[in-house]
């Protein structure tokens, strides 16, 4: 990352388990990654977790967790479905909502998880008057699976969709950076970022935004803009959604990961182009700055990806691999990230 210098209002710091906690700041939450969640210490009064349940790939030698850190004092709220630590100007929370096993009044079960969910999410940050969603990922089991005759993935969509809508969101335009994998178990995990200030989104020219989607992908689009620019006082935060072989709408180079990884790129370098067409501070984003999540379907690929991730953007890009299933069951890889600037930047002499 570039420069997490003091003037840096939160942090999100990669690191072996064996972290201390307090090194950056206060904690607002963290991310841990396996699996199982066997031999995971589950959200504390001092952290929210979410435990995202994908085998990690690489770097074999140290298991990674990712912590969020506020240089402000925090305060925090813990319940069966929700935990949240929140500062003067961020929130963090974590919601896990166990889907019902049938229909409720017609509605399908992962759909009623994740109207639940948003809701929920959304409820809270009126609490707190954190008015804005800045970015969300979310996890479920089975997410290419079908269940009460629909596919998962638009159960899900159709929830979020309603989850919004009901809480006076737009469903277009202006909505958060966002990720959407299947995973290996637990229930639907939702773990967000928000504030006080709204965050600038970011389309990609070379898609269809997600929020137009045509019907084919479900009656109810996806609600999530490919990256979203934040500011927190000092600082200029950058959310790249999870970013897949995609142009226009549709699937490209199917069954050849090795492409798809290459168009993954392209896009992604089209959204940074992007974000910095719209960011405040002085210097520009690029691929190095980015701390990146790539999702691999299958383990075996994970070698070749790495491989072209590296010879792109260089060995030096800080990157961790897992195992999970992208939301199409023709995309074998998908790549987000997070990046942050200090700003202002001073002026050059
Ligand atoms: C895509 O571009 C690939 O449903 O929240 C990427 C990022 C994807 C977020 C979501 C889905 C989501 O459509 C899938």
């Amino acid at each position: 990352m570039q420069e997490p210098a003091m003037s840096t209002q939160i942090e999100a710091h990669v690191a072996s388990r064996a972290l201390p906690r307090q090194t950056a700041g206060h904690t607002l939450g963290r991310i841990t990654c396996g699996a199982s969640n066997a031999g995971f210490a589950a959200t504390t009064t001092a952290m929210a977790t979410q435990h995202v349940y994908a085998k990690q790939l690489h770097p074999a030698e140290a298991m990674y967790e990712e912590y969020w850190f506020s240089q402000q004092p925090t305060r925090c709220g813990h319940g069966a479905q929700l935990n949240y630590h929140y500062s003067e100007d961020v929130f963090f929370g974590v919601i896990e909502i166990h889907e019902p096993e049938h229909l409720v009044d017609g509605v399908h079960p992962l759909n009623h998880a994740a109207y639940t969910a948003y809701l929920k999410l959304f409820d809270t940050l009126d609490t707190f008057n954190f008015k804005y969603l800045w970015r969300a990922w979310n996890y479920m089991p089975s997410i290419t699976g079908t269940s009460h005759g629909q596919e998962r993935y638009q159960q899900f969509n159709a929830g979020r969709q309603r989850g919004f809508a009901l809480s006076s969101r737009s469903v277009t335009g202006n909505v958060p950076a966002a990720c959407a994998l299947g995973v290996n178990g637990g229930p639907l995990s939702v773990a967000f970022l928000a504030g006080r200030s709204p965050t600038r989104p970011i389309e990609n020219p070379r898609q269809v935004s997600a929020y137009h989607y045509p019907a084919q992908y479900g009656s109810q689009s996806p609600t999530f803009s490919r990256a979203s620019l934040a500011q927190v006082q000092q600082q200029e935060l950058l959310f790249l959604s999870g970013t897949a072989s995609i142009v226009g709408h549709q699937t490209v180079h199917v069954g050849d990961v090795k492409n798809q990884t290459i168009e993954t790129l392209a896009n992604i370098q089209a959204v940074i182009d992007q974000a910095n067409l719209r960011k405040q501070g002085h210097q520009a984003f690029g691929p190095q700055d980015l701390q990146l999540r790539v999702y691999v379907r299958h383990a075996q690929d994970c070698d070749a990806v790495r491989a072209i991730v590296n010879t792109h953007w260089g060995w030096a890009v800080q990157a961790v691999y897992l195992q999970a299933d992208i939301c199409r069951a023709d995309l074998d890889v998908e790549i987000e990230g997070i990046a942050w600037h200090t700003m202002p930047t001073p002026p050059a002499t």
